[in-house]
């Protein structure tokens, strides 16, 4: 069944599930910030002790390189180290977009309303003072863990299109630039294939939307079941779809999009006791050839190449 490639959008975790990681998930990866080689290791010991992972780092310039190597799911941060205040590491990791989503707990033994107050402030999710009780830090950083699963899980799925349950146009186009970006500086490329459902509107006038939208999703699944792993497929608009293929030609772009255009041709939908098919047409563009100067450009230059298989009778691919 077709259907059950896409993801159920209905099932966000409810209260009940909300506060507890799913069974099979990591507790997660702490980052453990203090120069005091005592209190990493206190901290370290009753993390572990609690199903943690953890990881630490003694200044701030170790803490800002870890957070965004491995990408840790809370980090707890020391106020008072030399060289670089926790402070100025709370601001630097919210002020950079790898690391902005991170949540942070202050632990310090500076205990004045006004400190905690500006670390707030900065951006932390919470602030905890020392000495600290060992079962008390712990379930705050349980609290910050959750915070951060969840928001991990809206950030997936803010990229995912919710009819068909492949990427949306948000992901197409942060793949898209980052192509772009490679191929300025590794000389490396990528074929992109838009295709357009043909007659589109007659699915829907003569059959109706709900089996309009069955069409979508039977496509949607095709170019999944088509495309390699590596390759990016996503809705880019309504009935119009597209593939970038990292590293393919031209030629190898195009014999994808025809086997594409094969596949869709060859499968069918049932509607009330009758079976019909669908067709699409394809436009095959490569990073290469067209040398665009933004990611608008190439869609352009594929939106043409579409034009011209419309133009020459549709279902089929054009360059
Ligand atoms: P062409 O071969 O020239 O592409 O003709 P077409 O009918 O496919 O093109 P047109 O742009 O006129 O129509 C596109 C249709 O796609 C119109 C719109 O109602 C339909 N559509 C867009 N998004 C959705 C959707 O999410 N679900 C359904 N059922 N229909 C959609
Ligand atoms: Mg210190
Ligand atoms: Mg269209
Ligand atoms: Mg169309």
């Amino acid at each position: 069944n077709d259907r059950s490639a896409a993801p159920r959008f209905d099932a966000l975790p409810g209260s009940d599930v909300l506060w507890a990681i799913p069974p099979g998930e990591s507790r997660g990866r702490i980052l453990v910030v203090d120069d005091s080689r005592v209190i990493r290791k206190l901290v370290d010991t009753c993390l572990r002790a609690n199903g943690f992972d953890t990881v630490s780092a003694e200044n701030g310039t170790e803490a800002l390189q870890k957070a965004s190597d491995v990408q840790p799911d809370v980090i707890l941060l020391d106020i008072d180290m030399p060289s670089m205040s926790g402070f100025e590491v709370c601001r630097q990791l919210k002020g950079s977009p790898d690391t902005s989503l991170i949540p942070i707990i202050f632990l310090t033994a500076r205990d004045d309303t006004e400190n905690v107050v500006r670390g707030l402030e900065l951006g932390a999710f919470d602030y905890v003072r020392k000495p600290f009780n060992s079962l008390e830090l712990c379930a705050r950083v349980g609290v910050a863990r959750r915070l951060k699963y969840l928001v991990d899980l809206l950030s997936e799925r803010a990229m995912l299109d919710g009819l068909t349950g492949i990427h949306n146009r948000t992901y197409l186009d942060r793949r898209l630039r980052e192509s772009l970006d490679r191929q300025r500086r590794y000389d490396s490329h990528a074929a992109l294939v838009l295709a357009d459902v043909d007659h589109f509107k007659q699915v829907n006038d003569t059959r109706g939307h709900v089996i309009g939208d069955e069409v979508l999703r039977r496509i949607a699944s095709t170019l999944r079941r088509t495309a390699r792993e590596s390759d990016t497929v996503a809705r880019y608009g309504g009935e119009e779809f597209a593939i970038l293929l990292p590293e393919q030609t031209l030629s190898s772009g195009y014999l994808f999009a025809e086997r594409l255009r094969q596949e869709i041709e060859q499968m069918t939908i049932t509607h009330r006791g009758t079976t019909f098919s669908v067709t699409v047409s394809l436009g095959v563009v490569t990073t290469q050839e067209t040398d665009p100067k933004g990611i608008d450009d190439l869609l352009a230059c594929a939106d043409e190449a579409l034009y011209h298989a419309k133009k020459n009778g549709r279902n089929r691919v054009c360059l």
